[in-house]
């Protein structure tokens, strides 16, 4: 495997900041974050050093729900959200107090690209010990809908435990555990009475959301219910409770930076009984949140 050692790769400054390994950056006379529509020339310490808490979720109307739910929690006044990368159109980004809620689309590419740039982002803004969690959404293995999965590990289709990525033509490989701890505190934080079961359980990252995640119901198929439900069921045994399309990455770039990391995602169906997701019920994503809240009011007051 590439670079990590088991404990991480990257030790945070000694005030908790995050620091990068890049020499290459220390020659730019200016970092362009071009995605967030930012750059570095910008007071990013002034607007983002305070940020502790960073939930990354698919769209961009679900984060922008996301920070109003928090606005509320953490009482932080009125006043209209703002969407902060709105000049570059790409993601959705809005601050409430420490908590940055942005959006990262679909998939590995597409969620990459967004959290590379908030890791220099929170790097030249020198918030201290950050945490970022992905509040998703996914299919679960086993599970009743509306389950809550917070993720230990990350896989690919092929039950590796690593994040591939092509690089100067070679593919690498990069560890895709989660930080046990997080994890554990986050599921630590279920309670009994909730009327959903919260679980702690490996995550399938796919690179597609039909065929590449066995699915008989896009526009093509070849392969027969049994070879779906032999490829689920092996999957399940090898401990993974749920099939999203970013956790892999998520991990491996978290943990190769040294920043504290989560994924935390709601299932909406149990891909052992089916392929179709018949309407995002409201109600999930209010459990979704519940819980997610509940984890950062909880670590902020820790904090
Ligand atoms: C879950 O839902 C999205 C696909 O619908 C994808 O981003 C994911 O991981
Ligand atoms: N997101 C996925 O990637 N898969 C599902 O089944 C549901 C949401």
């Amino acid at each position: 495997y590439d670079n990590c050692s088991s404990k991480g790769c990257v030790k945070t400054a000694p005030d908790g900041t995050l620091l990068l390994r890049n020499p290459h950056l220390s020659s730019l006379q200016t970092d362009v974050l071009y995605h967030l529509g930012f750059d570095s020339s910008q007071d990013l310490p002034g607007m983002f050093g305070d940020v502790k808490f960073v939930c990354m979720g698919g769209t961009k109307q679900r984060m922008r729900d996301f920070a109003e739910h928090m606005r509320q929690v953490l009482g932080t006044g009125p006043g209209q959200l703002v969407n902060l990368t709105k000049k570059s159109h790409r993601y959705a980004m809005y601050k409430v107090g420490p908590v940055l809620a942005v959006s990262h689309g679909i998939g590995i590419p597409s969620m990459s690209i967004l959290l590379q740039e908030v890791l220099k982002l929170l790097h030249y803004a020198r918030a201290p010990r950050p945490l970022v969690v992905r509040i998703g959404t996914s299919g679960g293995l086993g599970l009743p809908p509306g389950a809550v999965v917070v993720s230990s590990w990350g896989a690919n289709a092929s039950g590796e435990r690593v994040y591939e990525l092509p690089i100067l033509g070679v593919v690498r490989k990069f560890p895709s555990q989660f930080d046990t701890r997080v994890s554990q505190e986050l599921v630590s934080m279920a309670r009994e009475e909730d009327p959903f079961p919260t679980t702690l359980g490996g995550t399938m990252a796919a690179d597609d959301f039909y065929r590449g995640q066995a699915r008989q119901d896009g526009p093509f198929c070849d392969h027969s219910e049994q070879d779906k439900m032999a490829y689920l069921q092996q999957l399940r045994h090898q401990g993974v409770r749920n099939i999203e399309m970013e956790a892999t990455a998520f991990a491996a770039l978290t943990r190769e930076a040294g920043v504290r990391a989560a994924d935390v995602c709601v299932t909406f169906l149990d891909r052992l009984h089916g392929d179709q997701v018949s309407g995002i019920v409201v109600e999930k994503r209010e459990r979704e949140r519940e819980i997610l809240q509940r984890g950062i009011t909880c670590m902020t007051i820790r904090n």
